[in-house]
């Protein structure tokens, strides 16, 4: 089993309910356990035009080897219409590798840490919210970089039910992802 962090990033169509079916589709996968899940942010386009993205990370369990991985995230974008007319065009759906456990791969389809994270605050914020004391690695502590990219318009959304602790919030959606099933079904 491998502990690995998603990034996901949604600017076209209904990107609410994109990232939340995403996170259901995810949650399905008998090889992904999902440990923990990010608010959902409203954040700037970086390096990129269109509309305001919506942002959050999960934290996975997972049997797969990393490929395997990316094929998954590639299905899930794919039949959440993901189209690529354009580098960093606006999309229904991204879904990024951020970690993947200690491991450090550069190959030219598959960099890992993400190379960009440390510059990103649609990353970081969500990222530290749901693991305080990451250590990146060969970077050093998530947090550390913060202050950095303060100047990123990031705005956490409101969650629908204010009324349970955040992490036991999250234990509870992650746990409803595994019985909810998204309108279009999940790869
Ligand atoms: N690839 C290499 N490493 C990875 C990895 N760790 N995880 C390859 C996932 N894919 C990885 O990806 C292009 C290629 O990167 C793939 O073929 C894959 O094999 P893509 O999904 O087509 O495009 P992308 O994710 O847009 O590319 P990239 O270069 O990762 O873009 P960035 O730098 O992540 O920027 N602003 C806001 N506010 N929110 C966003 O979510 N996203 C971007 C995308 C720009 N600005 C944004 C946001
Ligand atoms: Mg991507």
């Amino acid at each position: 089993m491998t502990v690995a962090y998603l990034g996901l990033g949604a600017n076209l169509g209904d990107a609410r309910q994109t990232l939340k079916d995403a996170v259901v589709c995810l949650a399905q996968q008998h090889t992904v356990t999902v440990l923990a899940k990010s608010s959902l942010y409203r954040t700037a386009p970086i390096d990129a035009g269109g509309d305001d993205y919506l942002n959050l990370v999960v934290k996975l369990d997972t049997t797969l080897p990393v490929r395997h991985l990316l094929a998954l995230c590639h299905k899930i974008e794919h039949h959440f219409g993901r189209e690529r007319p354009f580098r960093n065009a606006p999309r229904t759906l991204d879904l990024d590798i951020l970690l993947f456990g200690e491991h450090a791969i550069d190959e030219p389809d598959l960099i890992v840490p993400h190379p960009r994270m440390t510059e990103r605050a649609f990353v970081l914020v969500p990222l530290v919210e749901i693991e305080p004391e990451l250590i990146i690695p060969q970077r050093g502590r998530a947090d550390a970089f913060l202050a950095a990219v303060a100047d990123q318009r990031i705005e956490k959304m409101k969650s629908p039910c204010q009324c349970i602790a955040p992490n036991a919030a999250d234990a509870i959606r992650t746990e409803d992802a595994r019985q909810d099933t998204p309108k279009g079904g999940c790869p």
